[in-house]
């Protein structure tokens, strides 16, 4: 039987509703997070959701059932965090984000600040300088030999393009990939992964907090723009400082992931991999496919704000439901072969990116850098060689590489 994890503080304990099945799982088990697909399928088995002692949550992981929750703001909730613990009860690690853990009509105000600072004109400025530093780095692994995947290529990709977007002149990539593993491990119960993530806290939030400042952003970046809402009167400075908290919090550790993901599809995928090199303009496609077969951030939670019913469940307020985005991306009943990795189908509306009100704010600058990256590999690589079976890394909230040696053979 597993051990139940210890809840965070605060959190609803809740009775299981009428027709839902009891599971007694812990879907934090590190065993899990590094292998979630039998744990996804056993999920959408149990029905549109399950209800889980050990953490006194409903779950689900359907894809029409998670889309609905995902897709609801009015219902279920953000502001009461998007994680295991009820924000209206006890208190939070940190402030809490004002965009990603608020509802609207706050939430409204700050997204379209984040939208502006991060629009298709603003990205579109970057992708010759992401382009650029993905073909310098791909011809240095290339000369390289073996190498890390994650330490090697993703980490050192994301940690640079993406704080030179924000504009930090105190770049500090192992702090911004350790706040990332702070911010989504803390999103799960008070278990192993969350504590040793925590601990880092000391060291990393003041560094985090003084690069918010802005006299610490240069012009251009994406904090700069941040502050000139500030200025122009849509948000205070001190909200300005929050939302480049969000990027800090957002926009490293998900596409670290989702580069160190991609070069996983691709080097167990040789057919794919030779597809892309055929016509790199299927780098779009292929970043899609990359995120609905192994969901970057593979769960979030929301908090029912009413009584109410989905799928034939009544759903008692206060009730955390935690949403299974790697579930609902590999449901049978909604994708054609879910369990194949194929860059030829367009995977339109999988729900990596989330769905609704919520959805990706940043995922313009997402897909440039991961079309950067992928266009560079399928112009100068012949072949992905996998040298190790590849680690995967427990996260309360990301599905992540730990260690992949790979060696690039050059076109
Ligand atoms: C934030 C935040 C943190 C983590 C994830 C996220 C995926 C946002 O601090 O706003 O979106």
């Amino acid at each position: 039987m597993p051990q139940p994890p210890n809840l965070c503080e605060g959190h609803h304990v809740i009775v299981p509703p009428k027709g839902v099945p009891v599971w007694d799982v812990d879907p934090y088990a590190p065993e899990i997070l590094v292998n979630p697909a039998p744990y996804y399928t056993a999920l959408r088995g149990q029905g549109a959701f399950a209800y889980i002692p050990a953490c006194s949550i409903l779950t689900c992981g359907g894809f029409a059932v998670t889309q609905e929750v995902f897709s609801d703001h009015s219902r279920f909730v953000s502001a009461r965090g998007v994680g295991l613990q009820d924000f209206n009860l006890g208190t939070t690690w940190r402030p809490p984000s004002i965009i990603l853990e608020a509802d609207p009509p706050d939430h409204t105000k700050t997204r379209r600040v984040m939208m502006r600072a991060m629009s298709p004109r603003a990205v579109a400025d970057l992708r010759s300088g992401f382009q650029d530093a993905a073909d310098g780095l791909i011809d240095r692994l290339l000369a390289q030999g073996q190498f890390d995947a994650v330490s090697d290529l993703a980490e050192p990709f994301a940690t640079d393009v993406f704080p030179r977007a924000v504009g930090m002149q105190h770049n500090d990539p192992r702090r911004l990939v350790d706040y990332g593993a702070m911010v989504f491990n803390a999103l799960g119960p008070d278990n192993a992964q969350r504590r040793a993530a925590l601990a880092k806290g000391p060291d990393i939030v003041p560094f985090i907090t003084d690069s918010c400042a802005r006299a610490r952003l240069s012009d251009g970046g994406f904090g700069a723009s941040i502050y000139s809402a500030a200025d122009a009167g849509d948000i205070s400075q001190a909200e300005a400082g929050m939302l480049v908290r969000s990027l800090l919090s957002a926009g490293v550790d998900t596409t670290v992931t989702a580069l160190g993901n991609a070069l996983w599809c691709l080097a167990r995928n040789p057919a794919q991999f030779d597809l892309l090199r055929a016509d790199p303009t299927l780098a779009k496609a292929a970043f899609d496919e990359v995120l609905r077969f192994t969901s970057p951030v593979h769960s979030f939670c929301r908090t029912a704000a009413i009584t109410t019913q989905v799928a034939g469940v009544e759903i008692v307020e206060g009730t955390k439901i935690l949403c299974s985005l790697g579930a609902a991306n590999l449901d049978p009943e909604r994708w054609h072969n879910a369990d194949q990795f194929d860059i030829t189908r367009r995977p339109v509306g999988h729900l990596a990116f989330g769905a609704g009100i919520h959805v990706c704010v940043g995922q313009n600058v997402a897909r440039a850098e991961l079309e950067a990256v992928l266009t560079a590999l399928a112009q100068q690589v012949a072949r992905i060689e996998l040298l190790n079976a590849p680690v995967w890394r427990p996260n309360n909230a990301i599905h992540a590489l730990d260690l992949m040696m790979i060696r690039l053979h050059r076109a």
